[in-house]
């Protein structure tokens, strides 16, 4: 660890400016106080997301000069499609042009009956929002210390494996749709799952005749977490850890946008089941292209290949993941609450805490994100009461059992001068948090409404 830097040098910069704080106060204005309404341009540091924000490798930028663009049979097909069957073991693969892609062609087929569960440790809101599309219910299963945010636990992206298996009991298991085993854990906070757990929910599956699934959108993030805290896996390669990983399920869908290392792309894949693969590949050509394809070109499939075998490189993962830990150390160390330990890809901020004097109904960790951008022009994303929504059947508004502020780090873009920055720019807010006012809506989308939402504070 003692002479240990970033593992690579840096060969294309890409300029960012800061407007001054007037500027930021009008624009947020002007954004209907949320951040997803501001322009780039007017972000500092950006922190929305992790997704297709990471910097690719010269090797990868290469790859895109090889780019076969014919319909159907690309090189750059059957290239990914053996990286894939080497690194993950699974043997038949659909390229997609995101992860979303990936599950609109799996879900429906997956969802046989209107109101059939899929179960998972936490779904992400988009995942969700397609099993419900599909007629499906998504119900989460994580442990309950996921959302103690002081209670240090290795894997707090763990199913609670009693609480899966009674529910199966309780309700029957031709009542579930499918197991989706979600690696890293975003929604608890980039969360890992232990190998021992993920064994174990594989075998309730087989107990019940239930499939399991993957989203492996951060997949190499959680192999990087088993090796450094599970026993008995601190001497295997991330690879053996990935490969085991993935054995126990009969398919995953990936958003390639995040462990993938590339700027667009996603993945659908089966173990071994062709029957399966085969309706995918029918459903995926009025969704997404030709099975060759998925809605990417040669030279996306290309790029996807190389950063798949680059992600799992022990050196670029340390790094990673030793990044966001140094962000989440500085917070920690200025009495700012977090999510503990810190997660792969982000850091969560938890606005309970931080603004206690702030109901959840209006919306703390969205003002806490509207403060910092005002602060410092860094842009967080709320992961809380904003984005859950409400109800769908009664329309009543649901409370977050969490409140989180992602700060979410983008692979390969940003060095710790900007970490030092964004933890200041917290700091600060902390040290004046009672001055922070909740917020309000002027505008509420009946769906997915923390994306088009308008609010104003409340005075
Ligand atoms: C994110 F503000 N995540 O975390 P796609 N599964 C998982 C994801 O994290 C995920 C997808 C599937 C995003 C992007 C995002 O409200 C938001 O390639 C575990 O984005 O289609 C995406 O993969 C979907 C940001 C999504 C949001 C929805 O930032």
């Amino acid at each position: 660890m003692q002479y240990e830097a970033e593992p690579y040098k840096i060969k294309m910069v890409e300029t960012i400016k800061k407007i001054t704080k007037k500027e930021r106060i009008e624009r947020i204005k002007e954004a209907g106080y949320n951040p997803f309404s501001l322009r780039s341009d007017d972000v500092y540091i950006d922190l929305l997301t992790d997704s297709g924000t990471g910097a690719m490798s010269d090797r990868q930028w290469a790859g895109l000069m090889l780019g076969d663009e014919s319909y159907a049979g690309s090189r750059n097909y059957y290239h990914l499609k053996e990286v894939v069957n080497d690194l993950i073991g699974y043997e038949f693969v659909i390229p997609t042009h995101q992860g979303r892609g990936a599950e609109q062609v799996l879900f429906p087929i997956l969802i046989e009956r209107q109101n059939q569960y899929v179960l998972g440790n936490m779904h992400f809101d988009t995942t969700k929002a397609h099993i419900e599309l599909a007629k499906g219910r998504a119900l989460n299963f994580v442990i309950d210390e996921a959302y103690n945010t002081e209670l240090e636990h290795p894997f707090k992206g763990n199913f609670d494996l009693d609480k899966l298996e009674e529910f199966i009991k309780e309700h029957g298991s031709e009542e579930v749709a499918f197991i989706l085993i979600t690696i890293t854990c975003n929604s608890a906070g980039g969360q890992p799952v232990s190998m021992e757990n993920i064994k174990g929910v594989s075998e309730i599956g087989d107990k019940y005749g239930i499939s399991i699934f993957f989203d492996a959108a951060r997949f190499a993030e959680n192999a990087y977490f088993i090796q450094q805290r599970e026993k008995g896996y601190e001497h295997k390669s991330i690879k053996d850890i990935v490969k085991e990983m993935f054995s126990y399920g009969m398919g995953l869908t990936m958003s390639a946008k995040k462990d993938g290392l590339v700027n667009i792309g996603g993945l659908l894949a089966f173990k071994e089941d062709e029957e399966l693969y085969n309706q995918a590949r029918s459903l995926v050509v009025p969704m997404e292209g030709f099975p060759t394809y998925g809605g990417l070109a040669g030279r996306d499939m290309e790029a996807l290949a190389i950063g798949l075998k680059e992600v799992v490189s022990v050196d670029y993962l340390t790094h990673r993941i030793g990044q966001v830990a140094y962000l989440g150390k500085l917070l920690d160390e200025g009495g700012v609450p977090i999510q503990k330990p810190v997660g792969g890809h982000a850091v969560f901020v938890d606005a309970i805490k931080f603004l206690p004097h702030i109901p959840q109904a209006q919306f703390p960790a969205h003002a806490l994100a509207v403060e910092l951008y005002i602060e410092a022009g860094v842009r967080g994303v709320e992961i809380g009461s904003l984005l859950l929504g409400r109800d769908p059947e009664t329309g009543e508004e649901l409370i977050s059992p969490v409140e989180f502020l992602r700060l979410t780090i983008p692979r390969r873009v940003y060095t710790d001068n900007h970490m030092k920055v964004i933890a200041k720019a917290l700091i600060n807010l902390y040290n004046r948090k009672d001055e922070i006012k909740g917020l309000r809506f002027t505008y509420e989308p009946k769906i997915l409404r923390h994306f088009t939402a308008r609010l104003e504070p409340i005075e």
